[in-house]
Order: structure tokens, then sequence, then C-alpha cells
């Protein structure tokens, strides 16, 4: 097996019972498995929400017990929510604008020249978490010399390496976030700040909560799922150069190569729901205020959905991968995500020979009940031209 091969955990479950119960800090979870149910349940908002009281239940696992902001529009569920998501639509929509587009070609382009021939470079921190943060800086549309502050905190805003979740760090992200709401209200701008503080839903005017909700949804929401996106798929064309060939020899299929590499990675394997009311999934009874959770990482290895699912078909053309969930709730960053991995492949394939892996440190997430590769900890390549 090569490091950019990601083992399919849950198949036998998936295929036998469908769903699995684990535990989440001593709430019950049942997880769904199978591509059809979890299509069903996301797309059942009314019986399993994700705006309930207690905020950061939904996240797996639970960040309850370090955020009592409500991440917006994520946390909240319709009617409310398409306020939310219809104001945010455009503003996430901007990514697949041409000027845009030009701009994040630059900056994919000079992190590439960054590292090039160097005599190893650790993708994880010095080129997934870069790009991810320089990138940010578009869509919030500041200055580029901002990400080197986001850079310092890290892979992921609420992790650190002692602990799964962290308060301490936690704090320096709302901590920020409230400054700058501050600077934006004191002096506006073009920044998403500024946007936000001038926008009405309704005829009512966003207040600082609700800005700070939007603002650490779009910190946290993106960080490291993109880093894992793009670790992999550096990890994946350094062990496959051939297909670094075939995508310079013809960039019409990088769209379908994208899609395909974000449904074999599934950077973020499952999203919770709050139980409305009891209900039963997959034969099993679930008692009305526990906990499901939509495992997106199954769903885009169901065989009765995907042709050779644990294959990476780069023009694989039916892909109906669940990678950016399902309904109501879709990312709202996948237009960010899209086009930082449609730039990074056609840039790759234009200026790079060959990856050479010098080291690599998978990283394992533990589901208590399945263990699963999300990424990297460490991963030494040298990029060659
Ligand atoms: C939450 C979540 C959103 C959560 C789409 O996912 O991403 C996680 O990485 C964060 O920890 O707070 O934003």
């Amino acid at each position: 097996m090569g490091v950019s091969d990601f083992n399919d955990t849950f198949k036998e479950k998936r295929e036998n019972k469908g769903a699995q119960n684990f535990n989440d800090q001593n709430d019950s979870v049942t997880m769904v498995l199978r591509h059809k149910d979890i299509r069903k349940c996301a797309h059942n908002w009314k019986n399993y929400q994700s705006g309930g009281e207690e905020i950061g239940r939904i996240v797996i696992p639970s960040e309850e017990d370090i955020r009592d902001i409500r991440q917006i529009p994520f946390e909240v569920d319709p009617p409310e929510h398409k306020g939310y998501r219809d104001l945010l639509e455009t503003w996430f929509k901007r990514p697949i604008q041409n000027e845009y587009i030009i701009k994040l070609t630059k900056i994919i382009e000079n992190i590439i020249d960054e590292n090039l021939n160097k005599d190893y470079c650790e993708v994880v921190s010095e080129f997934a978490l870069v790009l991810q943060s320089r990138a940010l800086t578009l869509l919030l549309n500041i200055p580029l010399d901002e990400s080197k502050r986001w850079i310092s905190w890290g892979t992921h805003v609420f992790r650190s390496e002692e602990t799964n979740l962290d308060k301490n760090k936690a704090d320096i992200l709302y901590d920020y976030v409230d400054s700058q709401i501050d600077v934006a209200i004191s002096n506006p701008g073009n920044d998403l700040y500024s946007f936000l503080l001038s926008s009405e839903i309704n005829g009512k005017k966003l207040t600082k909560e609700e800005v700070k909700g939007i603002m650490i949804l779009t910190f946290a929401g993106g960080r490291d799922t993109i880093i894992n996106a793009i670790t992999n798929s550096v990890a994946y064309f350094a062990e496959h150069p051939k297909s670094l060939k075939y995508i310079k020899e013809k960039p019409e299929i990088i769209n379908n190569a994208v899609e395909e590499l974000i449904r074999y990675f599934t950077p973020l394997t499952q999203m919770g729901r709050v139980v409305k009311e009891d209900t039963n999934i997959c034969e099993q009874d679930i008692k009305a205020n526990s906990k499901i959770s939509l495992c997106w990482a199954s769903a885009n290895r169901d065989e009765s959905i995907f042709e050779e699912p644990n294959k990476v078909i780069l023009d694989r053309k039916v892909n109906p991968h669940l990678s950016f969930g399902f309904g109501t709730h879709n990312c709202l960053g996948a237009s960010q995500t899209r086009s930082i991995l449609r730039i990074l492949l056609k840039v790759m394939s234009e200026k790079l020979l060959s990856i050479e892996i010098k080291e690599a440190k998978e990283n394992i997430e533990d589901l208590k009940v399945f263990q699963r590769k999300v990424g990297f900890n460490t991963l030494k390549v040298q990029f060659k031209s």
C-alpha cells in the first residue's frame, strides 16, 4: 500500500448494518453509513437538526466545552438559516470569478516557486497551511500579509498537539475576531467583516455576535479540511506521476479530477445532527434529543453508488460524492476549496516534473469504533522541476 492510499474503514458495517453506535464524551451517537440514508437524513432538517440549544454539539468530537458562540449559518436551522445563507452565498461564490482566479493562481504559483527544488518541503506546515491561509485573505478581501498571523496558529484552530479540544487555543481566535470586528466598525473597508457589519437580513442589521459567528465558521470550518485536501493531493501525485502528466496533457479533466480526489479523501469524515423526535434508522430505534452523525466518508465509498469506489478514477464522470455535505447545510466554502484545488492541480502539472516523498507520517483519526486516515502529520517531499 502506498502512502496516498486511503482505506474504506466502514465497509463491513455499512454493508451489514448501515449504522454504528459510539460514544462521544458521554453523548451516544448513531453513525449513519449508507449514501442513501445519509442523504435522506441530511435532507430532513426538521427531524435532524443543526441548530439545537447546545452550541458545538453537532461537531464530532463535540465542541460544547470549548465554545459558546454559535457558528452561522452552520448551526442554524431553516427558516432563519435562509436569510444568512442568501446573504453569504454571493460573497462565498467569488472564488469562481475570473479576477479572483487570477489572484489565486498567482498565490499558488508563488508558493510552488518558493519550494521548488528545495531539499525538502514539509507539505502540511510549509505548503498546505500557508496556501490555505494566503487563499483565505482573498476570501476575506484583506491584505496578504495578515496570513502570517493565521499561519502561526497551526493547522487547527481548536485542536492542539496536546489535546483534541483546546480552550486556550480557541480563545486566541475569538479574541482576534473580536478585535477585527472593532477595527471594521471604526474603519470600514471592502472586507468581509465590513460587508457583514453593513448588511441587513429582513430589514435588521446583523449584530456583532452574528458577525462573530460567521467569521468563526469561516476560520474554523475550512482549515484542517482544506489543508488535508491539499496535502493528500500532493501525496497522490507524488505516487502517481503518470496522473500528473495526464492532467498536463488533458487539463480539461481537472474539474472531474478535483471532485474525484475530494471524494476519495473526504477531508471531513462526518457531521452530527440532533434528533428532534423518536425515529428509526436502519432498523434501529433512535431517541429524541440523541445525536446521529452523517458519515460522508462512508457514503463516498458506497458500492451501490460508485463503481470501483476504492479506486481513484480521475476522469470519473458520475460522481455524486457527499464531501461537501448535502442539502440545506451543504458547504459554503465549496467554491473556495474547488478553486484552490483546480488551480493547484493545473500549476503542479505545468511546473513539476515529479514529486519525491522523503518522509510520511499519517494522521489517523480515532473514532473509537473506527480508525480513519484523514491526512498526514508530516509529509516531506521534494518538488522537482
Ligand atoms: C466547525 C466545523 C465545520 C468546527 C464544516 O465543518 O469544522 C471543524 O473543523 C471546526 O472545528 O467548529 O467549524
